[in-house]
């Protein structure tokens, strides 16, 4: 198996489970860092989730399922030296195939300004596609730090190629984005036109109680695509991030809201990015590899192409 990553296929599998000719899913591993502003190191994140995640059962108690035989094939790792600008069509493309092989790309960041090359090449697809987005951050600025294209603007160049997007735990915006964006509240929730923004924030979840999944589900365009940054997680769960904040998404309730996404709508592609694999931390690894297989998970037992 000479064409996958040193870091091993994502769960350690062998074939025929990892086969690229019947595979559901594919993982696409991006270790791309240009923009970061803060601190720096995500560029070594898709190697660490690969390797954590060869520690993740692959029963899940959830579903009482095995979602790995669906098949998840593990492809080299997609380098690019260029600024973002040029990383979006050349990811663009590298997504278009895997799309056209009728699979669901599972791009592992990487800093987040990767998601807008991938999500061009499904919105070729999938026309009416919409982002459900994790994040502490809105990453809706025009422009930041000399660029229109790092990771704080990426969710300002997908709402510019019309596609509706809902955010869920940003708790860190400025004033400009929040003009931009429409906030949920109980009893306010509807779905955003394509080319428009819905935000969960993170201290208006508690007033939803239970009823968040579904409040969530139900203003969700179809079908998804699923991006989401770890900094989304409390910092106390998710400190190995270039910008924690605290405030931020718990494990089960982040769980719930995938599950309940998948049953309403069809998820055809995710990204998982800004993990900053920390010494000592490798609980964050861990945390985000089985977030990735916990979503797979959802999208098996999920709702499916008509
Ligand atoms: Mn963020």
């Amino acid at each position: 198996m000479s064409s996958f990553p040193p870091e091993g296929a994502f769960l350690g599998l062998e074939p025929p489970a990892c086969d690229p000719a019947r595979a559901r899913f594919a993982v696409l591993p991006v270790p791309y860092e240009k923009t970061t502003t803060y601190a720096q190191g995500t560029a070594q994140g898709p190697a660490a989730i690969l390797t954590a995640s060869a520690q993740v059962e692959l029963y899940d108690e959830r579903g009482e399922d095995e979602p790995y035989e669906a098949g998840i094939t593990t492809l080299p790792p997609f380098p690019f030296p260029g600024p973002p600008e040029a990383l979006a069509p050349a990811l663009e493309k590298k997504v278009g195939e895997i799309l056209g092989r009728g699979q669901v790309p599972v791009i592992l960041g990487g800093e987040h300004s990767i998601t807008l090359g991938p999500l061009r090449a499904v919105k070729r697809a999938f026309p009416t596609v919409g982002v459900l987005h994790f994040d502490a951050h809105g990453d809706l600025r025009d422009e930041y730090e000399g660029t229109n294209y790092g990771h704080g603007c990426v969710m300002r160049r997908v709402l510019e190629e019309k596609v509706a997007i809902v955010q869920v735990g940003v708790r860190s915006l400025s004033s400009e984005e929040a003009a931009i964006t429409r906030r949920a509240r109980p009893g306010a929730v509807e779905k955003p036109p394509a080319g428009e923004c819905l935000t969960f924030y993170a201290h208006d979840l508690a007033s939803f109680g239970d009823a968040l999944p579904s409040a969530i589900a139900s203003c969700l365009p179809d079908p998804i695509y699923l991006s989401f940054d770890v900094d989304g997680f409390d910092s106390s769960l998710m400190p190995a991030t270039g910008t924690p904040e605290p405030g931020g998404l718990l494990w089960e309730p982040v769980l719930r809201i995938i599950d309940a996404a998948a049953r309403a709508r069809r998820i055809v592609a995710m990204d998982f990015v800004e993990l900053m694999p920390r010494p000592g931390l490798h609980a964050c690894e861990f945390l985000t590899a089985r977030l990735v297989y916990r979503a797979i998970g959802s999208v098996v037992r999920g709702k499916k192409n008509p």
